[in-house]
């Protein structure tokens, strides 16, 4: 993509309404801008994260055995009665009356629907476990929209329900999830710790959140630090293997939320006790038949016996992650992309556009990386040397090859790479080696 023709409307000052460095850097790198409060556009640069984002989710969710569904933004509210949430949720719940004044609702969560998908469709025990899951916008009328689309009225969730036979197999889909979610974060390039959680309005007993720390986050979180390099703990699992071996390695580790934490559980652990601030970015939870018993979802097992199905339901953040990674990601010049969602895994940047051979040399580089399918911005402006290199460290792409006439002259470039900052100086054809190396 040539930047003349693309769509990126950067902004030079720190906009005033944002507090936190993702939210500066986002909309200083024209990813998103706001529409009204806590609701947001996704622009270029921020929907091609974005997409990224959703798909690392959903390859891994299929990957764990989940199908993929999509539900409606609006509900019905008579689900929401038949469960009692209706009233429960109170005023972050969006209310709606159609034109023939049927109550209807801008879905928050989707327990209820789902329920009502089930029980219209799946009578028997044949036919678990099953684990259906969406990708889809959500609103929550928040008392305090902020941290842009952290905590956002409109974000997009990845939301997945399970539904099991006993409560034990329930537990085992639960596990599997547990699972999938430390692989899919881990391929985003982050390092979540999960946490015992609060169940709030979800319900339920069993809850972990997963949580990526930061300065920044807006949670209290207490784990224990031998945590930090259990993570791959994980990378190898089959999900057919004996899953609850690994996760009750991983949680024998104290890890607690705020509302969670009890500091008597800590006297004993093995490694120290960190205190800091995280942000969640996942929440899985076990609730058995708290909508199924209400909704009078059931289905009849081996011995031709009626029961409700129990149930699980399972969260990531997708819009959340692109600032989520962000806060994780950056320095004081812009934004570190981790390759896997990285808009583009390079700028190509012409320093003279008058200059015929940095023109030529561009072109050939561009058209190589075209071919290979990688995805490259070329700057093609006639922007100051200075403003387009603080630009391609604004928006952070893995790499930045720099073509100027003293390069094209001594066949001798300059690629940058944005997470160490190192520069190296090769030949032409050695830029196309590095670009088979790193960037396909
Ligand atoms: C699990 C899936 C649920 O809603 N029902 C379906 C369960 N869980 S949750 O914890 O309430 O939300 C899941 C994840 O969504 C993200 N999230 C938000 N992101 C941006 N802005 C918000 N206001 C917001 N609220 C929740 C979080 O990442 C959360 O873990």
């Amino acid at each position: 993509m040539k930047l003349t023709d693309y769509f990126l409307p950067l902004k030079k000052d720190k906009p005033k309404e944002a507090e936190i460095t993702s939210h500066i850097l986002m909309l200083r790198s024209g990813m998103c801008q706001q529409s009204s409060s806590g609701i947001y556009s996704w622009l270029p640069l921020g929907k091609k994260v974005l997409d990224k984002i959703e798909k690392i989710t959903k390859d891994e969710m299929n990957a764990s055995g989940a199908i993929e569904i999509l539900m409606p933004t609006i509900q019905p509210a008579e689900l929401w009665i038949e469960s009692s949430r209706y009233q429960d949720y109170g005023k972050e719940m969006l209310r709606i009356k159609d034109r023939n004044k049927k109550e209807l609702l801008y879905g928050p969560t989707n327990e209820e629907l789902i329920t009502d998908i089930f029980r219209n469709n799946v009578q028997s025990y044949k036919n678990l476990p099953l684990n259906l899951y969406h990708v889809q916008w959500k609103f929550r009328d928040e008392v305090r929209p902020r941290f842009g689309v952290m905590r956002g009225r409109e974000f997009l969730m990845k939301d997945a329900y399970s539904f099991d036979i006993s409560e034990d197999n329930a537990k085992k889909s639960y596990n599997k999830m547990f699972v999938a979610y430390m692989k899919l974060f881990k391929k985003m390039g982050l390092s979540p710790i999960a946490m015992k959680a609060e169940t709030g309005p979800i319900g339920g007993d069993l809850s972990h959140e997963f949580i990526i720390i930061s300065k920044t986050g807006e949670s209290d979180v207490f784990f224990d630090e031998s945590l930090l390099d259990m993570q791959k703990l994980f990378d190898e699992i089959d999900y057919n293997g004996d899953l609850q071996e690994y996760i009750n390695k991983y949680t024998s580790f104290y890890a607690a939320t705020d509302e969670m934490h009890n500091p008597k559980e800590t006297q004993n652990i093995s490694g120290n006790l960190i205190k800091t601030k995280g942000i969640e970015v996942g929440h899985i939870f076990h609730f058995g038949q708290k909508y199924s018993k209400p909704m009078n979802a059931t289905i009849t097992n081996e011995k031709g016996q009626n029961l409700p199905v129990f149930m699980g339901s399972y969260g990531v953040g997708v819009s959340r992650l692109v600032g989520g990674i962000i806060e994780a990601n950056h320095d004081e010049n812009g934004i570190i992309w981790p390759k896997e969602v990285s808009p583009f895994m390079c700028s190509l940047i012409n320093l003279n556009c008058d200059n015929e051979k940095c023109l030529e040399v561009s072109n050939q580089i561009y058209n190589y990386c075209n071919k290979k399918m990688i995805d490259v911005l070329f700057d093609d402006t006639k922007e100051s040397i200075g403003s387009k290199l603080t630009t391609a460290d604004l928006i952070g792409f893995p790499y930045q090859v720099i073509i100027g006439p003293k390069g094209v002259k001594n066949d001798n470039f300059e690629i940058k790479t944005r997470k160490t900052n190192k520069i190296i100086n090769l030949s032409l054809n050695e830029i196309f080696n590095f670009i088979n190396e790193n960037m396909v």
